[in-house]
């Protein structure tokens, strides 16, 4: 608000703030899985399915937004008579392979002015809920980059703004060695020569969280055999990318700035390079 940011985009954003609490609520009700696997295969847990179901009933009742796109739905959703034209895409709970052994995962949300079917760089705001030993909320309506803590009474406070993402040895790679393609061995070949320390979790959200923070690079390349990646291009990366971007990093797929891409699918894949300028250049060099 003290940005002067949209009204209506302040009260959907207090929206995923008060839905957010609901969704660090439910950690507590159950660490299984649903049975069921998302439109990418992968094995849903009954709290992806609960979250997921959490904010698209909320966005049907409020009617804030008319578009839908979530990480566990196979189809965009389109909201009858709805009070706004946003659109939102949503991953309701990202690293929730991680849940059953407590390490943080996240809620992460791009909102356009309409169709999701946009490329990131059209975003107006992104943010991400991370729920580790503390709750935090992470947001860029392009005015600069601040995170929120939630206090004991479930309010977000605000503890930085303009947040810029520091030069730092830092490397988060996803993927198997064994399966790297040449750019990317030598990228990575590099990063260790150069003294870069390894920190990831299989959690995202909460690596890209280190990263912003911290400094350094995420990455989740393209190997053999899943040369496009495993990240997905509107409910990861543009989101995330967003907000490291505003705070002064990059986000590549290896060759060009992932936010400048136009998707095709709600299910787009892409390889990932998040985090520092000088990290990306390098990749970008090696691929070029
Ligand atoms: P889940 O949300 O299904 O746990 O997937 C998490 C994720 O998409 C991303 O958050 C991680 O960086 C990546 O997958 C981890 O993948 P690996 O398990 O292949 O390391």
């Amino acid at each position: 608000m003290q940005k002067n940011t949209d009204p209506k985009l302040s009260e959907l954003i207090l929206f995923f703030g008060e839905h957010g609490k609901t969704i660090k609520s439910g950690f507590l009700k159950s660490q299984d899985k649903a049975g069921t696997r998302n439109i990418y295969g992968e094995e849903q847990m009954a709290l992806d399915k609960w979250a997921d179901d959490v904010l698209i009933n909320g966005l049907r009742k409020t009617r804030l937004v008319r578009y839908i796109a979530t990480e566990e739905q196979p189809g965009i959703i389109e909201i009858d008579n709805p009070k706004n034209q946003f659109g939102v895409v949503i991953d309701p709970l990202d690293g929730s392979s991680l849940i059953d052994v407590n390490l943080a995962v996240g809620t992460i949300i791009g909102i356009y002015p309409g169709n999701v079917l946009n490329k990131g760089e059209n975003m107006i705001a992104a943010l991400y809920i991370l729920y580790g030993p503390l709750t935090t909320l992470t947001l860029s309506t392009g005015n600069g980059v601040c995170d929120f803590v939630m206090d004991e009474k479930g309010e977000f406070n605000l503890t930085a703004q303009d947040i810029k993402i520091p030069d730092a040895k830092i490397y988060a790679p996803g993927a198997l060695r064994r399966d790297y393609l040449p750019a990317h061995a030598k990228f990575i070949a590099d990063l260790e020569n150069d003294g870069y320390k390894l920190r990831f979790s299989g959690s995202f959200v909460a690596d890209m969280h280190q990263i912003l923070h911290k400094g350094g690079v995420f990455t989740y390349p393209g190997f053999k055999g899943k040369e496009k990646g495993k990240l997905r291009l509107l409910f990861e990366a543009n989101p995330i990318g967003k907000i490291i971007s505003d705070a002064g990093g990059a986000i590549s797929n290896g060759k060009t700035n992932i936010l400048a891409i136009q998707p095709r699918a709600i299910d787009d894949i892409t390889p990932i390079y998040a985090g520092g300028k000088k990290e990306i250049r390098l990749i970008e060099k090696y691929m070029s």
